[in-house]
C-alpha cells in the first residue's frame, strides 16, 4: 500500500517505519495514525519481518498531536468518534518488538507514541514532553500513565504540570529510554539492535514481550507467576532444544520459530 505520511522499508527480517510529515514535525494526525497502524499490521502479518523499527527524522520524531486539526473539534466530536483511541489500542496488539528511535522532539502524543513502543533508543538531541498543560488540555494517550510508571511520580507530574521537556541525558538516568547515541548513529543503532532480536527464536522474543508488558498491568505474584509458566512452556518447543543443545556444542543456535 502506497503511504503519503509515512515511509516504510524492509531490510534484513526489520521493518524500517519513518514518520514523514516534515512541514508539521510529525504532528500526528488521522492520517498519518491510521498509515502507521496498517503499517504495522502489515508488519505483524509479513513473516519476513521479525522486529520493527519506528522513527521520525533528526529534528522531531513528533511534535504531538496535530494541534491544527484539534484546535476546532468540539467535545462531541472527539468523545463520539472517540479520536485518538482506537490507534494506541491497535498499537499495543502487535506482537512483534518495537523500537522507537527517537532524535529531536517527541512531544506529547509523540513522546506517548514512543512510550507505546517497547523500548526507546534515543539520539544526544532528543527531547521528550507533555506540553498539552500549555494548550489548556492534558496529555491523553499515556502521557500521564506509563510515563509516570517509566519515571516515577516527582519527574512525572512536574513534566506534564510544567510542561517543561527532558533531554537525553535525563531521560536516560530517568529511565524513559534504554540508551543514548549520537544523533548519526541513531537509525544504525536501533537497526543493529532490532537486528539482534531478529536472530532470536520468535517464540522467545513473543513471550518475553508479553511478560515484560504483565509486569505492569498485575501484582507482582501474578506476574511471577505467568512468566514461570511461561518459561516452563517455552520446554515445548524445538527452539529450546536448539538453544541448549546449540550451548554445549558451543555453535551458534539454529532457530526455526517451532
Ligand atoms: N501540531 C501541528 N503543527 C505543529 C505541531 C503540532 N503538534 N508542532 C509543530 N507544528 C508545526 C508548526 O506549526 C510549524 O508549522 P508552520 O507554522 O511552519 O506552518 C512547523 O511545525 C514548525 O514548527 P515551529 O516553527 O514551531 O518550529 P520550532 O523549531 O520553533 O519549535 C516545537 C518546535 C516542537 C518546540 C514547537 O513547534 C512546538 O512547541 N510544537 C507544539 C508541541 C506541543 O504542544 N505538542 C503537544 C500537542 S497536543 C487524545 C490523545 C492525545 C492527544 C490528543 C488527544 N485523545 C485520546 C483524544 C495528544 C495531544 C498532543 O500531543
Amino acid at each position: 500500500m502506497a503511504f503519503e505520511t509515512i515511509t516504510v522499508e524492509v531490510e534484513d527480517h526489520v521493518a524500517l517505519i519513518t514518520l514523514n510529515r516534515p512541514d508539521a514535525m510529525n504532528a500526528l494526525n488521522d492520517q498519518l495514525l491510521g498509515e502507521l497502524v496498517t503499517a504495522l499490521e502489515d508488519a505483524q502479518a509479513n513473516d519476513k519481518v521479525r522486529c520493527i523499527v519506528l522513527t521520525g527524522s533528526e529534528k522531531a520524531f513528533a511534535a504531538g498531536a496535530d494541534i491544527k486539526m484539534m484546535s476546532e473539534k468540539s467535545f462531541v466530536e472527539v468523545f463520539a468518534g472517540d479520536l485518538f483511541g482506537p490507534e494506541p489500542d491497535a498499537i499495543m496488539r502487535i506482537r512483534k518488538p518495537i523500537i522507537a528511535a527517537v532524535s529531536g522532539y517527541a512531544l506529547g502524543g509523540g513522546c506517548e507514541l514512543a512510550m507505546m513502543c517497547d523500548f526507546i533508543i534515543a539520539s544526544e538531541t532528543a527531547k521528550f514532553g507533555q506540553p498539552e498543560i500549555n494548550l489548556g488540555v492534558i496529555a491523553g494517550m499515556g502521557g500521564t500513565q506509563r510515563l509516570t510508571r517509566l519515571i516515577g511520580k516527582s519527574k512525572a507530574m512536574d513534566m506534564n504540570l510544567t510542561g517543561r521537556f527532558m533531554d537525553a541525558e535525563e531521560a536516560d538516568r530517568s529511565g524513559l529510554v534504554s540508551r543514548v547515541v549520537p544523533v548519526k548513529k541513531l537509525r544504525e543503532e536501533a537497526m543493529a539492535a532490532a537486528s539482534k532480536i531478529a536472530e532470536k527464536s520468535m517464540i522467545s522474543v513473543m513471550a518475553v514481550k508479553e511478560s515484560v508488558n504483565r509486569s505492569y498491568e498485575m501484582p507482582l505474584r501474578e506476574g511471577l507467576l505467568f512468566e514461570r509458566r511461561v518459561f516452563q512452556s517455552l520446554f515445548a518447543t524445538e527452539d529450546q532444544k536448539e538453544g541448549m543443545s546449540a550451548f554445549m556444542e558451543k555453535r551458534e543456535a539454529q532457530f526455526r520459530d517451532k
